[in-house]
């Protein structure tokens, strides 16, 4: 079962869909000194985000001289993302703790002045060149940085490098480039869609990443593939090629897996990377290792009026590695970095029955910051629920539901929260278990994220924010018949800054 999306969702759209006025105040970057917002028991803490304040989209994600750069959609003045958007900036070298870094690109040009929005980072030889969207009206812009550590950016004469959409195309966005070099040319796909057409992403091909040729569509939708893409990434996985793109105006991310042949993409699988409800907007790269990284914004799904009190809005999920699965489809897992904040070991001592009907608490695995790897034999149960942060009176409990018959796996908010303004809707992806296969989940519990990864490929992350303080349980249900927990295993995870 699928829900719209709810009005929270779309209320945090709004600072991007409306053009924001241009700010006179000055926009300061955050240091590592800088304490954390506020005292929120909702703020992750070893998931990415700034210090305060608002954060969107992933960009100019490089491995550049054995550093990650983690660069982001960043409003440094307000929770609600109202003022023009500038490039946040941190480096890390193992993914997962990380230093921020003074802002590294602000609006402060005439094509930019509206915001610097979403776009890419590449080596270009002598250092790093980002391609990104500024605003109003939509073009794609330059920046060169010269220096080791990328904290230094200057937008060079002739920008914007594509001044406006190819002509004769009524284009509904022209946004988010993402670059790649194919023999002696780069070349980008910028986000786009044809009006009553549907979502599209433009190629363009430079030798020198400043003068760009328009070629052709190198993709474009159907009538259900939206009617606008944002932050599109092309790239080969394997033996294929793999488009994410973020659609409008479903705001939900697909993965299209096919083929890149005489420049054109041809889609032949299409799957959602995750339909818990807060994903968008990721982007991926490469690193020295050859993997394929995706780091995505996972969006509040609390009300305007809670963020701005918390301070802060928008956090990144862990890194992910992306994989191409026996069947074609797209696998996501949480990269090994990961279990170095993994503290010490709890497990349980042998397999247990979970009785069908009543509920079956998990005594010393309480925790509201912790990593929990389970295995579940499903044994004849009809649906099998984890509920996490749970009340002991199960008042407040964010529940994880495998359900046979449907074949979903999908977060239940219904209980998440007794708190007004947050969301109880029912988040739910396609999912099934060959005969005889357990259910194996990987949970990363952060304060309001819960971000999982089910038997090795699909993701589905949630937010959750539970009002009472003890609710920090786990607890196991099956229903219309008994199941078994065959392993459990659980490690406090400890603050990252
Ligand atoms: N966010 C950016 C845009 C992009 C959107 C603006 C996606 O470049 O299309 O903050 O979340």
């Amino acid at each position: 079962m699928r829900i719209p999306h709810c009005i929270i969702a779309l209320a945090a759209l709004i600072p991007w869909i409306a053009p924001g006025g241009v700010s006179a105040q000055p926009t300061p970057g955050p240091t590592a000194t800088e304490p954390a917002a506020g005292l929120d028991p909702h703020r992750p803490v070893y998931h990415f985000l700034p210090p305060k304040n608002w954060m969107n989209d992933p960009n100019g994600l490089i491995h550049f001289r054995g550093a990650y750069h983690l660069f982001y959609q960043y409003d440094p003045l307000s929770p609600d993302g109202s003022n023009p958007k500038l490039w946040g900036h941190a480096v890390s070298g193992d993914l997962v703790r990380w230093k921020h870094l003074p802002v590294a690109l602000r609006a402060d040009r005439p094509f930019d002045q509206g915001g610097v929005w979403s776009g890419c980072a590449v080596d270009d030889g002598a250092g790093a060149t980002a391609l990104y969207t500024g605003v109003f009206p939509e073009v794609q812009v330059a920046a060169v940085s010269r220096d080791a550590g990328l904290e230094t950016w200057e937008k060079p004469e002739g920008n914007p490098v594509i001044a406006a959409p190819p002509p004769g195309l009524q284009v509904v966005g022209f946004r988010d480039p993402f670059v790649w070099k194919e023999g002696d040319d780069w070349l980008m796909v910028v986000g786009s869609g044809v009006k009553g057409k549907g979502g599209a992403i433009l190629l363009y091909a430079s030798k020198d990443l400043r003068s760009w040729t328009y070629l052709h569509p190198a993709a474009a939708g159907g009538p259900d593939d939206g009617e606008m893409w944002e932050c599109p990434n092309l790239f080969p996985l394997g033996d294929r090629w793999v488009l994410t793109t973020s659609l409008l105006p479903m705001v939900r991310t697909f993965a299209y897996v096919g083929d890149w042949s005489d420049r054109r993409f041809t889609p032949q699988h299409r799957s959602e990377l995750d339909a818990g409800g807060s994903f968008y907007a990721p982007q991926s790269f490469r690193d020295a290792r050859g993997r394929r990284i995706l780091f995505g914004w996972l969006r509040e799904m609390r009300g305007g009026g809670p963020q701005k009190a918390a301070g802060w809005s928008g956090v990144m999920t862990l890194p992910r590695i992306l994989t191409l699965r026996p069947d074609g489809r797209i696998g996501q897992e949480p990269a090994e970095e990961t279990k170095t904040l993994r503290g010490e070991l709890r497990r349980i001592p042998a397999p247990r029955e979970i009785p069908a009907g009543p509920v079956l608490p998990l005594d010393g695995f309480d925790g509201d910051a912790q990593e929990i790897a389970a295995e579940i034999d499903p044994g004849g149960a009809a649906s099998v629920r984890l509920e996490v942060l749970r009340s002991p009176d199960g008042g407040e409990a964010t529940a994880l539901v495998w359900d046979r018959a449907a074949g979903t796996l999908a977060f239940d908010l219904s209980r998440s929260s007794t708190a007004p303004d947050t969301d109880r809707g029912v988040h739910a992806t396609p999912f099934r278990l060959d005969p005889g296969e357990p259910l194996r989940l990987n949970v990363f519990i952060d304060r309001s994220v819960v971000e999982v990864y089910a038997n090795g490929g699909t993701c589905l992350t949630t937010r959750a924010y539970p009002a009472r303080p003890d609710s920090r349980g786990v607890a196991l249900r099956a229903e219309g018949g008994s199941a078994q927990l065959r392993s459990l295993e659980s490690w406090p995870i400890r603050s990252v800054w």
